[in-house]
């Protein structure tokens, strides 16, 4: 029975039930039946593995084929009418040649299955900044994931009304899991994404950076507000006000883990405390005062397991504790519970590695071998996550004071400063380059050029993008936030991180905000605005950040930085006329003050 009357959505699912010819159609009205129903299939035929429900109720499990673990950016296009919309950083084909390339690889693929058709909301619904999405799929285990990453269900359809056309289309389809016939696309002039062949997170469960990120960024370009892969938290003050941070960092960089930190015990004995908006997309629209309002357009986390534990993200962990879908851990086979790297230093004898092979998990990772895959993720409930904010359901979002960029830098880039102003945070934001990870596939540790950590999920020309930055900050005049630049992973001569990171991020934090209200000073640099000596709060640290430390973290050397320069002119060089004259000017003035 379908859910809505919308002729729309109607005709569309029409078409993509002719096209994909599955043997059964089911709407997704997001009941507790329902789910509940949908689960126990997905268990009875071992496409999800029930965890021990006393330890970790309502917890599945779930492999993917070790082809598919990670975005595959290789895979990814952007179809829009005209290449040159696209951009450089993007790939590219012609909306009707991809549609008559997949048209034949969807044709019947269905067959012998089920259509599931999910209407969501990105957003919480009724707010003025929320969207409505639909996506088909014949994969239980998308069924079951947008169950929790998004407001799922028969509430979507009403608040999408009875005539708008205003909606995403998304069609998947894991098809084979065929790694040579995988398509992940983006037609931002259609609304619509069609994946097919994979069956892994970010590639299917089209909410998330297919619509939240690809779609919505060009989306907001044309109605002037931003999608932007950014965490959104709260610090609240002793004196009871909240200062509302985004940052955005690259894939496995640290977002999650900053969205729930725990102040450290000098912060908390202040009464310091830290509130979770998001953990990973940030929807931003101008508000009535002028400000930059945020909300969080995902309803759950889909976050990096490996390295997760109490004592680096303890709210992390707390939130997975029920009602999670886990994804390419390991299973603890004496209790039946989850195992990760870095979870405990007690890897289980009798585990399950994530390929599913039964090995002694001690022998297995002392001989170098991960029981989890790096890519391995839990996908959680927001409302499991201990510091949750209060406003995480505000229709309206929370007014943001301050952007942070950021990236995995092992040198030249200092743990914090601020830019001059909006532009040059916009320069500092197109500047962000970090070292790749395993969230997508390809070599881990390489340098590239991530600019606004957008590269992967901008859905149109990035120089267009800066452009469209530009504006808004224009457009928001004395109002911006903010905007700053830290970096957590800088190394010493070992390769060993010399700030230590998590919850004592909260320090760089302090003085972001003490910034923002203008009560503490800076020296200014080439870069930037940097901390003063003595302005980071180092108590009870002392012994791992010595003052030689902090000035080895605070660090500017001019000749990494012209060098920095030079690959800008380089990476710059790509976006031809489409680059911001602006952003070539912020070049010319860092130059020029490296040079002084
Ligand atoms: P995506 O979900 O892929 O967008 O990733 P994310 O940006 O949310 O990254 P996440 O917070 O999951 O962190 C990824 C990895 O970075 C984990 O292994 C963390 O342990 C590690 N990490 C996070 N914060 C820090 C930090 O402050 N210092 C160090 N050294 N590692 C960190
Ligand atoms: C990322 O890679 O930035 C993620 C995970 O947040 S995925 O949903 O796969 O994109
Ligand atoms: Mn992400």
């Amino acid at each position: 029975m379908s859910l809505t009357k919308n002729p729309n959505v109607l005709k569309w699912v029409e078409e993509m039930t002719a096209l994909t010819k599955p043997d059964k159609v089911v709407w997704i009205d997001g009941s507790k039946e329902q789910i509940e129903a949908l689960k126990a299939e997905a268990i009875s035929t071992g496409e999800m593995i029930e965890l021990n429900q006393e330890k970790l109720p309502g917890c599945l499990y779930h492999r993917t084929l070790p082809n598919d673990v990670a975005r595959v950016e290789d895979r990814t296009f952007i179809c829009c009418k005209n290449k040159e919309d696209a951009g450089p950083t993007n790939n590219w084909m012609d909306p009707d040649e991809m549609k008559a390339m997949l048209t034949p690889m969807y044709d019947g693929v269905m067959k012998g299955r089920t259509m599931y058709v999910i209407p969501y909301s990105m957003g919480p619904i009724g707010s003025p900044l929320a969207k409505v999405g639909v996506e088909v799929t014949d994969s239980i285990y998308v069924v079951l994931n947008m169950n929790i990453m998004t407001r799922m269900g028969s509430q979507a359809f009403e608040n999408l009304g009875d005539t708008s056309n205003d909606f995403v289309r998304g069609l998947h389809s894991k098809a084979d899991v065929d790694p040579e016939k995988r398509y992940i696309v983006q037609f931002p002039e259609d609304n619509a994404i069609w994946s097919i062949n994979s069956a892994y997170g970010g590639n299917v469960l089209l909410g998330k950076k297919c619509f939240a990120l690809r779609i919505a960024s060009y989306q907001g370009k044309n109605e002037g507000w931003m999608a932007e892969h950014m965490l959104i938290l709260g610090v609240k003050k002793p004196n009871g006000e909240v200062k509302y941070i985004t940052a955005a960092f690259p894939s496995a960089c640290g977002k999650t883990n900053l969205a729930m930190l725990i102040p450290p015990e000098g912060y908390k004995k202040d009464g310091y405390e830290v509130f979770t908006v998001g953990d990973d997309i940030a929807w931003m629209k101008q508000g009535d005062d002028g400000r930059l309002y945020a909300i969080n357009p995902e309803n759950g986390f889909f976050g990096v397991a490996p390295g997760t534990n109490s004592k680096s993200n303890h709210n992390a962990l707390e939130s997975t504790m029920k009602d999670t879908i886990f994804t390419n851990v390991a299973i603890n086979n004496d209790d039946n519970t989850v195992w990760w790297e870095g979870l405990d230093k007690n890897p289980p004898e009798n585990a399950t590695e994530w390929k599913g092979e039964k090995v002694n998990g001690k022998e297995y990772t002392a001989a170098g071998n991960k029981l989890a895959h790096p890519n391995s993720r839990f996908t959680a409930p927001a409302k499991n996550c201990p510091c949750i904010s209060p406003e995480f359901d505000n229709p309206k979002g929370v007014p943001v004071s301050a952007i942070i960029f950021g990236g995995r830098r092992a040198a030249t880039t200092p743990l914090v400063y601020q830019s001059f102003d909006w532009t040059h945070g916009t320069y500092i934001g197109s500047a962000v380059s970090s070292e790749t990870t395993a969230a997508a596939t390809g070599a881990v540790g390489v340098l590239r050029h991530d600019p606004m950590a957008m590269k992967p999920f901008c859905g149109y020309h990035m120089g267009d993008y800066w452009a469209h930055w530009l504006e808004m900050g224009e457009k928001l005049g004395d109002k911006a936030p903010k905007i700053f630049n830290v970096n957590w992973f800088k190394q010493d001569e070992n390769g060993n991180f010399i700030w230590p990171g998590f919850g004592d991020n909260m320090r760089v934090l302090d003085w972001i905000i003490k910034r923002c209200e203008g009560t503490i000073d800076a020296d200014e640099t080439a870069i930037g605005y940097l901390p003063k000596k003595g302005d980071i709060n180092v108590e009870g640290i002392e012994d791992e950040v010595t003052p030689e430390v902090m000035d080895k973290l605070l660090a500017v050397d001019k000749d990494l930085w012209k060098k920095e320069v030079g690959e800008m002119r380089e990476f710059y060089k790509q976006f031809g006329d489409k680059l911001p004259k602006a952003l070539s000017n912020e070049l010319d003035k860092l130059e020029e003050r490296l040079n002084k």
